[in-house]
């Protein structure tokens, strides 16, 4: 959405920095009673007084890097999905867009040309790309017009499953197909497979809320309020969608969803061990009447085989290009989890009749053998399986699904989740490794609410809403620690531009296994996390929900590193 950014300094909300850590940011050696809270961005100089665009951090291409050049075509197509023609955004004719493979180490240069009637931009998700290539207009480019092309540039630094996807009101433009994977191939793979598959898993909306979403980027209309009131519906009855009401402008904009006017009472915070409740099990199936397909990779016929002889050893990497969180299992053969959000897992051990709670935007890779029967299968435990049986695959004989032998609803919801917070042990080379108790330059309180505005549900950081949040300040070379608490009913899949970071608790209870490094952080209701990350790529760097109906309403925030200026129009800015 077009963003009427709020840059003006709000002197209500100075005082309540003041008060005491309401804005949640204790910065003691930087943080003066006289300093205005700005939002989204703040003028705060860097070293020296200096101030630096964003636009200024370029790749740096090492003499002689490979460069694997890429073009990716934003164009209309008509899907077929599950027999229904289904109008949507796609990047070369296909959603997800093609598969985008490198080798570690190369330069991936990828033009974009755009042939949609609406503007776009693509993220890198979890590539730490350098701060003018992230793909977030208003802050890192202005948007690529219709009929418009545009060329990123990035070094492909870090091996592991990343992917692409539309940072131009996203919500709408991820949700109507402008997605897809990335994968990075690693120059010594710790877990060579012989088979390498990308899943990419992702809701569509149903035909009347599809229609009501292109009609809302048509119009540019695309207000957080207006969209909220859309959704709120869904959210609150669960089931169907209310597509198109409240999808006029909504002339009241930013200024009414600053305001909550119910927050929604969450969870009791959650302590010692880990086990799914009936709230966990109530999220999942938040917003699911507004989906009308679900799919791997383009498939929603749920009869997608991925070719393996038995005796094969199968790296399978699944993105999650949706909003919902997916419980998948693997059935036919004993499986490990060798990768989250692209790092690798040290020592990770092998499971049966766990399920893997992926949420929005992680992607897990999983290894496992096939079987002499023949084939294994990645199946749908979702607490709704009837409506998305389709997020299966095969992995096998190419009959596989004629010989499946089906799998019990009953016994396979008792299966308990996987617990990536005592998963694997030890550590692999070259990890830097964050202490709780340590010294860090800034800490930050990120408090996740969900309420009512006068326009719709708002999503909150800290009792505001996007745009009027202030900036998590950070100068380069900081330790930053983030303590989230998800004081909400909803599963808040929270990701961090530009960097990955270790987790380090998870209510209050340290990490116990392998270190587990991210970039999207599924925190379930009622849980609390602390993590950490070195500021080392200067930028400016969202960090919010990818829930993308919440980003649109509200859950962003800033990492603003001192001195980076934006010249950009920020009232282009869009999540
Ligand atoms: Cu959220």
């Amino acid at each position: 959405m077009r963003r009427r950014a709020k840059l003006s300094i709000a002197a209500g909300a100075a005082a309540l920095a003041v008060a005491g850590g309401v804005m949640g940011v204790h910065e003691a050696h930087r943080a003066t009673a006289t300093q205005a809270i700005e939002a989204p961005l703040a003028h705060v100089p860097g070293p020296g007084g200096t101030y630096t665009p964003v636009s200024a951090f370029q790749p740096r291409v090492p003499k002689g890097a490979r460069v694997d050049h890429f073009t990716l075509t934003a164009e209309y197509r008509t899907l077929t999905l599950g027999g229904e023609p289904v109008r949507a955004m796609t990047f070369n004719g296909t959603a997800p867009g093609p598969l985008l493979v490198a080798h570690q180490g190369d330069v991936m240069e990828v033009t974009v040309r755009n042939r949609l009637s609406v503007p776009l931009t693509i993220h890198w998700h979890g590539i730490p790309v350098p701060g003018a290539e992230d793909g977030v207009p208003g802050v890192t480019q202005n948007p690529i017009p219709p009929r418009g092309s545009y060329t990123y540039e990035f070094v492909a630094t870090e091996a592991g499953t990343y992917w692409y996807h539309s940072h131009e009101a996203s919500f709408e433009e991820v949700g109507l197909g402008l997605y897809g994977a990335i994968v990075v191939l690693p120059k010594h793979p710790l877990y060579p497979a012989q088979r390498d598959y990308t899943l990419v898993l992702h809701e569509w909306p149903n035909a009347s809320t599809a229609k009501a979403m292109m009609a809302n980027l048509a119009s540019g209309a695309r207000d957080v309020g207006s969209m909220s009131g859309m959704m709120s519906g869904g959210m609150m009855n669960g089931a169907g969608s209310t597509g198109g009401m409240g999808m006029m402008k909504s002339p009241a904009g930013n200024e009414t969803r600053t305001s909550m006017l119910h927050v929604l009472p969450g969870p009791a915070l959650r302590t010692g061990t880990f086990a799914p409740t009936a709230d966990d099990y109530a999220a999942l199936d938040e917003m699911a009447g507004m989906y009308g397909a679900f799919t791997v990779n383009q498939n929603a016929d749920g009869t997608t085989v991925l070719p393996a002889k038995p005796g094969d050893l199968v790296r399978l990497r699944i993105v999650n290009s949706g909003n919902m969180t997916h419980l998948l299992t693997i059935v036919g053969a004993p499986f490990r989890v060798v990768a989250l959000d692209g790092h690798d897992i040290a020592n990770p051990g092998w499971l049966k009749g766990v399920l893997l709670p992926i949420g929005a935007a992680e992607r897990y890779d999983v290894e496992f053998r096939v079987p002499p029967s023949g084939a294994a299968y990645l199946v749908s435990a979702d607490p709704d399986a009837t409506a998305r049986q389709e997020l299966r695959a095969a992995i096998g004989d190419p009959g596989a699904w004629a010989s499946f032998p089906g799998i019990s609803a009953a016994a396979i919801e008792r299966e308990p989740w996987f617990d990536f917070t005592d998963y694997g042990r030890g550590r692999l080379p070259g990890e830097t490794v964050f202490r709780l108790h340590e010294t860090y330059q800034v800490r930050y309180d990120m408090k996740l609410t969900v309420g009512m505005s006068q326009t719709g549900m708002v999503y909150a950081i800290n009792g505001r809403v996007f745009p009027n949040i202030p900036p998590i300040i950070v100068h380069k070379g900081d330790a930053v620690l983030v303590h989230i608490v998800n004081d909400s009913p909803y599963i808040h899949p929270m990701h961090l531009h530009g960097h990955d970071f270790q987790v380090l608790t998870r209510d209050g209870r340290p990490v116990q296994g392998s270190l587990i490094f991210l970039d999207t952080l599924n925190v379930f209701p009622g849980e609390s996390y602390d993590i950490a990350f070195r500021a080392d790529n200067p930028g400016l760097w969202m960090f919010h929900c990818h829930d993308l109906e919440h980003a649109a309403s509200g859950m962003d925030v800033m990492v603003q590193y001192a001195g980076v200026t934006d010249p950009y129009p920020m009232n282009e800015m869009s999540e």
